[in-house]
Parts: C-alpha cells; sequence; structure tokens
C-alpha cells in the first residue's frame, strides 16, 4: 500500500472540497475533510472498478449513504479518472453541473445512488447486495463468476439514526447478505452538536444483534482498515459493519471536530491556514497534491485489465452458456418484448377484485420474464404478491424471486431502489395504500432518480371496510398524484388490471404505483373499442351516450362501475362515464384530446372514493364532485358506501341535480 501517496489523495480531497465549497459558498466540508484517506483507500485500493466504464455490471458498489459528503465522491471521482474534470469540481452546486449539492444518480458518472435523505442510502446498499447475491446464483455457471462483487457504504451518526437503516439492515443480517461491508463514520457529530444530545446507543452492539461483524477503527488507520476489508470479505454469511471513529472536518485548524464544518464553507482565514498547515500557499485554489495524479494513472493499466479479463470471461461464459447468455442481455438492457406473456383475459361482468386481477397479471409477467422480483410488507395474501412457481428467496435459496421484506414498509421501498440502481432485475412491492405514507420517501426518491419499481398498493378506498379509518385511505391517491415522475394507476376492472401491469413493466423511466381494490369489481363493458390503447392516455370512454353528452362523469377504480349503474338510472339524459385510470396522465393530454372526450358544453362530475384535491381543476369549465372529505369508519362496506354517499342511487341522484 502506498501510504505516501494515499496521503497525497486524501489532502487532494481536503483542498478540493475546501474550495469547492467555498466557491459555491455552500456545501459540507466536514465529512468528506473527515473521510479523506478512508475516500483514497477506497478508491484506490479496495474498489473493483474501472472508471471509463462506470456501468460496468460487475464493478464493486460504493455508496455515500450520507449524501451530504458529496465533496468526497466528487473529489475522488475526478482524481481516479471518471469523467468528471476539474472545470466540473469548480461547478460544484451551480445549476445543471454535474456536480449537484447531493449526489444524483445518472446525472454523474461513478455516483451510484441518488443520496441526501439519510438512511435511503444504507437501504439502498442492501438491495444491491441482494441483486449480487441473486444474480450470482443465477448466471454464475460452473468456472466462471460473471457476478462477483461487493457493496460498500459510507454511513454517518445521521444515517444510523434513522429508521430506514434499521429495517434494512435488520432484513440484511436476517438474510445473510455477507457482500455487504459499511463504514459507520462515527464522528459524533451532527448539525446541532454532540451526538450526545440524542444518541447515545452502542450502534455496534444493535448491529450485532442484527446478525452483523461489527469491527472498529480509527479512520486513519488505512492498513488496520484494509485488513478488517480482507477479513470482512472472508466471511459470506454475514454483513460487516467496520466503525471507523473519526475527526469531522479534519485538517481544519480551528473547526475541525465542532459541528459548524458539518454544513458551512470554512471561510477565507479558515482555508489560508488549512492551507499553510497542508504545505500549500494559500493561493493554490483547486489544489492536487504531487504524486496523486501519478498515482492514480498507474492504476488505470491495473484496473482497465481487470475489466477487460472479465469482459474475456464474459464472453466464454456466453459461449459455454447460450440460454443464460440470452437472458443476461435481456436482464441487463430491459427493453421487454412482453409477447411471451399470456396475460389473464376475462369476460365482461365477471366479478373479481382487482387485488386478485393484480395477482394474476403479476403470476403471467413473472413467469414469463423471470427478472420480475419481489414482495410485501408481511401482506402477500392480502396484496396477493406472491407468486407460486417463483420460490422464496432467502438464505438456503438465492434464486427465490419472492421477497419476505418483513414489516418493514420504508426499508422495502429503499431496497427496491437499491436493486434498480444495481441493475438486473425488476423489483415490485406491496402493502396497503394507507401505508404508501410509510414508504413514501423512497417512492420520492425513485422519482427523482428516475427508477421503474413497481407499488403494488391494495385496499384503496374506505370499501376495506371493518379495518375502519387508519386503515381507510382517503388522501393517499391526492398525495401520491402529487409526486412528479410517478405514474399512477387506478384500474376500474380486471382488465384495466393487466393493461396497467404491461404499462408500469414497460415503464423504465420512473416508479408506478397500482392503486388495488379489496373487493369485487364487475368486469365493464367498454365503449371504446381501442380502450387497451386509449387507456394509455389516461382516460377512455366506458360508457357513451347518443349525441353530444350533457353530463361527463370522470370516475377512477372502483367508483366507475358504480358511475356507469347510477348513469343507468338516468337513461333519459345523456351522459357520458370515463375510466381514469391514470388522472395525471389524461391531465397532460392536449386540450384539445381532452375537450373530445369530455365536452366544454357537457357538465362535469368526478368521482372518487377520496378527496377531491386535484380533481377541480381537471376541466377548464370546473367539475362538482362526489368524495370523501373525512376520515373513514368502520364498519361493513356496504353500510360505508351508503354512510358516505358514494352508492349508485345516491350518485345518480347527485347527477340529476347537476343537469
Ligand atoms: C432524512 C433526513 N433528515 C434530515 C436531514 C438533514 N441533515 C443533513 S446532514 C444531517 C445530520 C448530520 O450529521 P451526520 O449524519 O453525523 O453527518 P456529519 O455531521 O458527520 O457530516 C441532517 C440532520 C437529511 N439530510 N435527511
Amino acid at each position: 500500500m502506498e501510504l505516501q501517496a494515499l496521503q497525497a489523495v486524501a489532502n487532494s480531497v481536503r483542498t478540493l472540497t475546501m474550495d469547492a465549497v467555498e466557491k459555491a459558498k455552500s456545501g459540507h466540508p466536514g465529512l468528506p475533510m473527515g473521510l479523506a484517506e478512508l475516500g483514497a483507500l477506497l478508491y484506490g485500493e479496495v474498489l473493483k472498478h474501472h472508471p471509463p466504464e462506470p456501468k460496468w455490471p460487475n464493478r464493486d458498489r460504493l455508496v455515500l449513504s450520507a449524501g451530504h459528503g458529496s465533496m468526497l465522491l466528487y473529489s475522488l471521482l475526478h482524481l481516479s479518472g471518471y469523467e468528471l474534470s476539474l472545470e466540473d469540481i469548480k461547478q460544484f452546486r451551480q445549476l445543471g453541473s454535474k456536480t449537484p449539492g447531493h449526489p444524483e444518480f445518472g446525472v454523474t458518472a461513478g455516483v451510484e445512488v441518488t443520496g441526501g435523505p439519510l438512511g435511503q442510502g444504507l437501504a439502498n446498499a442492501v438491495g444491491m447486495a441482494l441483486a449480487e447475491t441473486m444474480l450470482a446464483a443465477k448466471f454464475n455457471a460452473g468456472r466462471h463468476k460473471i457476478v462477483d462483487h461487493y457493496t460498500y457504504v459510507i454511513a454517518s451518526d445521521g444515517d444510523m439514526m434513522e429508521g430506514v437503516a434499521s429495517e434494512a439492515a435488520s432484513l440484511a443480517g436476517h438474510l445473510g447478505l455477507g457482500k455487504l461491508i459499511v463504514f459507520y463514520d462515527s464522528n459524533r457529530i451532527t448539525i446541532e452538536g454532540s451526538t450526545d444530545l440524542a444518541f447515545s446507543e452502542d450502534v455496534l452492539k444493535r448491529f450485532d444483534s442484527y446478525g452483523w461483524r461489527t469491527m472498529q477503527s480509527s479512520a486513519y488507520d488505512l492498513p488496520g482498515i484494509a485488513a478488517m476489508i480482507a477479513e470482512a470479505k472472508k466471511n459470506a454469511e454475514r454483513p460487516t459493519v467496520i466503525r471507523l471513529e473519526s475527526v469531522i472536518g479534519k485538517g481544519a485548524p480551528t473547526m475541525e471536530g465542532k459541528h459548524a464544518v458539518h454544513g458551512t464553507p470554512l471561510g477565507a482565514e479558515e482555508c489560508k491556514r488549512a492551507k499553510q498547515a497542508l504545505g500549500i500557499p494559500e493561493e493554490a485554489m483547486f489544489h492536487i497534491f504531487p504524486g496523486v495524479r501519478e498515482y492514480f494513472a498507474a492504476k488505470q493499466k491495473a484496473w482497465a485489465s481487470a475489466h477487460r479479463a472479465w469482459e474475456a470471461e464474459l464472453a466464454a461464459w456466453k459461449a459455454a452458456n447460450p440460454e443464460l447468455a440470452r437472458q443476461w442481455d435481456l436482464w441487463q438492457a430491459p427493453k421487454v418484448a412482453l409477447s411471451g406473456a399470456a396475460m389473464p383475459e376475462y369476460k365482461t361482468g365477471e366479478s373479481l377484485a382487482t387485488r386478485v386481477a393484480s395477482g394474476k397479471a403479476l403470476a403471467a409477467l413473472s413467469n414469463a420474464v423471470g427478472n420480475l422480483i419481489g414482495g410485501s410488507a408481511d401482506l402477500a395474501p392480502s396484496n396477493n404478491t406472491y407468486v407460486k412457481e417463483a420460490g422464496d428467496f432467502n438464505r438456503a435459496n438465492r434464486l427465490g424471486r419472492n421477497l419476505h421484506f418483513g414489516i418493514r414498509e420504508h426499508g422495502m421501498g429503499a431496497i427496491c431502489n437499491g436493486i434498480l440502481y444495481h441493475g438486473g432485475l425488476r423489483p415490485y412491492c406491496g402493502t396497503f395504500l394507507v401505508f404508501s405514507d410509510y414508504m413514501r420517501p423512497a417512492i420520492r426518491v425513485a422519482a427523482i432518480a428516475k427508477l421503474p419499481a413497481i407499488y403494488v398498493f391494495t385496499h384503496d378506498s374506505i370499501f376495506v371496510g371493518e379495518d375502519g379509518p387508519t386503515h381507510e385511505p382517503v388522501e393517499h391517491l391526492a398525495a401520491l398524484r402529487c409526486i412528479p415522475n410517478l405514474l399512477v394507476l387506478r384500474p376500474a376492472d380486471a382488465e384495466e388490471t393487466a393493461e396497467a401491469w404491461r404499462m408500469a413493466y414497460e415503464r423504465l423511466d420512473g416508479p408506478t404505483a397500482l392503486i388495488l381494490t379489496r373487493q369485487n369489481l364487475p368486469v365493464l363493458a367498454k365503449a371504446d373499442g381501442a380502450w387497451r390503447s386509449t387507456l394509455r392516455r389516461g382516460a377512455y370512454v366506458v360508457r357513451d351516450c347518443a349525441g353530444e353528452p350533457e353530463l361527463v362523469v370522470a370516475a377512477s377504480g372502483s367508483e366507475v362501475h358504480v358511475a356507469v349503474a347510477a348513469a343507468e338510472q338516468l337513461k333519459d339524459r345523456r351522459i357520458r362515464v370515463l375510466s381514469v385510470l391514470c388522472r395525471e396522465e389524461f391531465a397532460r393530454q392536449p386540450a384539445e384530446w381532452r375537450r373530445k372526450l369530455a365536452p366544454p358544453a357537457a357538465r362535469k362530475l368526478a368521482f372518487e372514493a377520496g378527496v377531491r384535491q386535484g380533481w377541480i381543476g381537471l376541466f377548464e369549465e370546473g367539475v362538482d364532485a362526489v368524495s370523501i372529505e373525512r376520515f373513514g369508519e368502520s364498519g361493513p362496506y356496504a353500510k360505508l358506501a351508503e354512510h358516505f354517499g358514494i352508492t349508485a342511487p345516491a350518485v345518480a341522484e347527485r347527477m340529476r341535480k347537476l343537469l
């Protein structure tokens, strides 16, 4: 180990960080300065990577869970040869730059996850390690190991305090994800001051009880840390956490070790003195120490040859395993042809819950495409997320495609994101719609990072019935629909559910939430003969009238058949019913199209068993709404429907009044 060179790398991380934060007049110097040596060790000596190929499927993954320390990543990506120039570093935190305030997946080559919300990254890493384990079991054959890498995490005190990290770490220990190695930056400082203010548990004891292997070291003993990593790699059964005692802002003469250095620029005077201490002139900006360029230049050769060796291995493996090779190519670049999936078909009038139809569509897709994996937060029998042919993923069976997340919704969402960041698999996960709140932070990150996660949210309204208001979503559809880039689909029957699954699976640039009923719904006759394609524009005419409609009812999900039944009670009036599978998609359509479906002269009525927010502005001329503006009640669902005025006779009455 070239300790001198690594120290020069670490000091360069310090200068780049100080100057980038100073120039941007904002940012977080504390973590990058405190962990500069660890970063140098990881990028220089530990990671299996090849900077010109940042998407190499078999690279080691490094997740910076404490995303505020982004300058640690940016400095090291630049120094080790990724496509990130010194000019990019100088643009830190500027609009449109490759060096945004917190790391963003897809923006910067070599950034593995979108970070910032604490705890998420560690949970993402659990998903990555899970994906690696599953893909290794699936694809490694004979002497060929084409999937064989580690997942490393840098996690801070804040990460360790967040519940989502605990959920995911608990599952990682249970599943024995031994190729996961976490560096816990224990600098004992957070924004408000010392961790003594609010955090006194023994983190390693906690992880020990999760089934992890625990170690500790000074953050500045590089040979010691390297030995621990080697030790951790010997154990395939348990994930490892290494607690590193560090000094936040190390190298800032008066600020190191203090909470002020966590997230504020050092200021001119402190920078000057820090540079003096490092032996460089104060006017040296974005200084890179002698030996650093040479050190990484020398590494490139070895990295390139490791990458070439893997490519040769892949080619040999492909030749020996043509069927696996075909699947590998498909899974790595999921431009999936769904033609192989025999999706379930239904007859008009047949009655089944959309959650049941979802289970059938999922099974058809899962059995056809193979890389669809997932499960529920302990509600599989209710969410219909279990694919019986797929086997369970556990310590003994790494090929099982059913995941048991336990009652850990937030962890589940973040783990699915991690599986997607890793690549090669398409995860779905389920819970009751009402508990989407418990995983919302992970959904939001999926939407930002353009990850095509699929959420199966069942029990989608007061029609849950007896479980009462805590289990009956009323505001959740509105809350999900307002997340940009989240596709929210609420199918009205079993046929629409199958289409919704197709749409979710085909979508590659963001997450999709499927909103499904507990109760049975009739399969509807559909006025629009081309409904399967029209549906993709968000809404279609499910029931029409002769001539121009006087009233257009826009309903979604389980309310559509009620709207149709209500319209049938007013046979003498010209009433059109739209099934609105995706309100936001419909709202995005050109005005001309929307007016075709809902002519301006007609009255408008929105009908959904939830809050009306978002429906009112759907049509320029305004909308009346049958909605639920309060929490639900416990009782048999038919009674609740009467109580809330959402039966066919009650809705017919509202229609009559409008006309
Ligand atoms: C979920 C979440 N809550 C709050 C924050 C705001 N925040 C950013 S860093 C931080 C804590 C900083 O302490 P630590 O994690 O120990 O990082 P360090 O001070 O060592 O850089 C907080 C509360 C956040 N990023 N994510």
